[in-house]
């Protein structure tokens, strides 16, 4: 029997989709599941008729392989992973590929590199962004590990991926975990897009009193300009679904914001690393306090904010928060991409990031017309160490900051929470600040500490007894 171009463990959606992509394009592909009746599910169902074969044990999988074997693991993040890599292992000759498909954590990525790589079995480690119907259809590919390994299945991945322009969204990122990485720094800042969005939306539907009619018109409006992009084309989509209840559905879903750990380990990067990425932190924030239902509806019974209601006009204001959601959008792509800028001085990746945008403009979550805007900034200036920087955003934020000022000014005096179009401007307003207060956060840490501080006049490290000898008593009564 010929053997299969590739093999493909984990038949959740992710996995049966990849492979129905994959089988699309002239790929014959071997699965496996840890669950076994599902592979004989998948071929009586989806896969019935088509170039895939099932098999019932790992020995089985292997054998069925063209080498050097192909083999995607499409399973849950964490210990599967492991344990599928230890199982191969036994049935795997030097130069087989094991990629992983899945959201792996980065440093599991860089383990697990390393580890193959002592026994001469290649290794990737591949973000795949899109969801299921991205990976049915074309999604966003981002593939770390050897060059080597890529090139063997690099005509693969760049067929089954998204097209823009004729131009795969399917990319070499970088070594070991290069592509996780990205691919994290991808979701942590579809967190911040979602989380301005949902601010866009509560300020129009509790300021402006905007009904969802209203709501999802504007959206669809917003989506032929700047702002076009898949989350504000389905948010103006999901506005137009009515509940049996005859409410708007969306005003039936619990307001309690789940998560799956990719914007928190952003997140948690961004810390490791020192870079600022408070707009995608505060996006993690913003569903960690939603998640506290209970919490928020007894605190909503006792304690007391404002009662004004909006005063000024209304075409006004939704011109000023569709201007503050693009300014606010920018600080959080300028975060993710200094992130990916310092992740790769840290880890030793060559990552291009005009090239990173380029192969998110398709396939995945926050596939947007802007992304082009930022190839070209790293196109005129490939060292750009901020967005903000770039002649075109530095101008589009300039010019919107009046119109966001006022959007966060009138969410602050009504009592509206905007956490993300708040730590977007703090942000904006920090970086253009020359001399911002951090000299007395040194001059506390020397007092309290000896912790040392250096001065504007003169190279050293000091330190300076501060406590005064003779203060005055204050009477706390
Ligand atoms: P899941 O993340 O739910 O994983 C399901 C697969 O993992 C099944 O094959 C399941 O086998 C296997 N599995 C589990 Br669960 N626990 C296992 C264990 N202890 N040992 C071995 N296998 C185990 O599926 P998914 O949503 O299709 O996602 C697959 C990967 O793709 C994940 O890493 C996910 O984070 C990533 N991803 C998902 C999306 C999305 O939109 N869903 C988007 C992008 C990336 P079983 O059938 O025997 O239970």
């Amino acid at each position: 029997m010929r053997k299969c171009d590739l093999g493909l463990i984990g038949l959740a959606v992710m996995g049966k989709n990849l492979v129905l992509n994959i089988e699309r394009h002239r790929y014959s592909v071997a699965v496996f599941n840890r669950t076994v009746e599902r592979v004989d599910e998948f071929l009586t169902e989806e896969a019935r008729g088509k170039n895939i074969v099932g098999t019932h044990t790992i020995e089985e999988l292997v054998d069925a392989l063209e080498t050097p074997r192909k083999i995607i693991l499409m399973v849950k993040a964490g210990k599967p992973v492991d344990d599928f890599i230890d199982k191969l292992l036994p049935y795997l000759k030097g130069g087989d590929l094991i990629i992983d498909a899945g959201n792996s954590f980065f440093k599991d990525t860089i383990r697990r590199s390393r580890y193959l790589a002592e026994k001469s079995v290649l290794y990737i480690g591949t973000g795949v962004s899109g969801g299921e119907e991205g990976a049915l259809k074309g999604p966003s590919i981002m593939l770390g590990g050897q060059l080597g390994a890529y090139k063997l299945v690099e005509p693969i991945f760049s067929r089954i991926a998204a097209q823009v322009d004729g131009v795969p969204c399917s990319a070499y990122i970088g070594s070991d975990g290069a592509g996780h990485y990205v691919k994290m720094i991808h979701n942590g800042i579809e967190y911040g897009d979602i989380q301005l969005i949902s601010e866009a939306y509560s300020l129009m539907r509790n300021v402006l009193g905007m009904g969802a009619k209203e709501l999802g018109g504007t959206f669809a409006r917003w989506n032929q300009g700047k702002l076009n992009s898949y989350l504000i084309e389905i948010t103006a989509d999901i506005f137009t679904k009515i509940d049996a209840t005859g409410n708007p559905l969306v005003e039936m879903v619990l307001d309690e914001a789940a998560q799956k750990g990719t914007g928190k380990w952003a997140s948690q990067s961004a810390l490791d690393l020192g870079v600022p990425a408070s707009t995608i932190a505060e996006a993690v924030f913003a569903r960690c306090i939603s998640a506290i239902k209970g919490e928020r509806v007894g605190a909503a019974k006792v304690i007391k904010g404002p009662h004004e209601k909006y005063q000024g006009n209304k075409e006004d204001l939704l011109e000023a928060i569709k201007q503050a959601l693009y300014a606010a959008k920018i600080c959080s792509y300028a975060q993710g991409f200094s992130l990916m800028r310092e992740a790769a001085r840290e880890y030793s990746w060559h990552l291009d990031l005009g090239r990173i945008s380029m192969i998110w403009r398709g396939g995945c979550i926050i596939r947007a017309k802007f992304l082009h805007k930022i190839n070209e900034a790293f196109q005129r200036e490939p060292n750009l160490s901020n967005l903000l920087l770039d002649p075109y955003f530095k101008e589009v934020v300039e010019k919107a900051q009046d119109k966001w000022r006022k959007v966060v000014i009138v969410a602050t005096e009504l009592g509206i929470p905007v956490p993300g179009f708040t730590s977007a401007l703090t942000y904006f307003d920090s970086y253009r600040t020359a001399r911002l207060p951090a000299n007395l956060i040194q001059a506390q840490r020397d007092y309290f500490g000896a912790h040392t501080y250096r001065r504007i006049d003169k190279e050293g490290i000091f330190h300076t007894e501060w406590m005064v000898k003779d203060r005055p008593e204050i009477r706390m009564d």
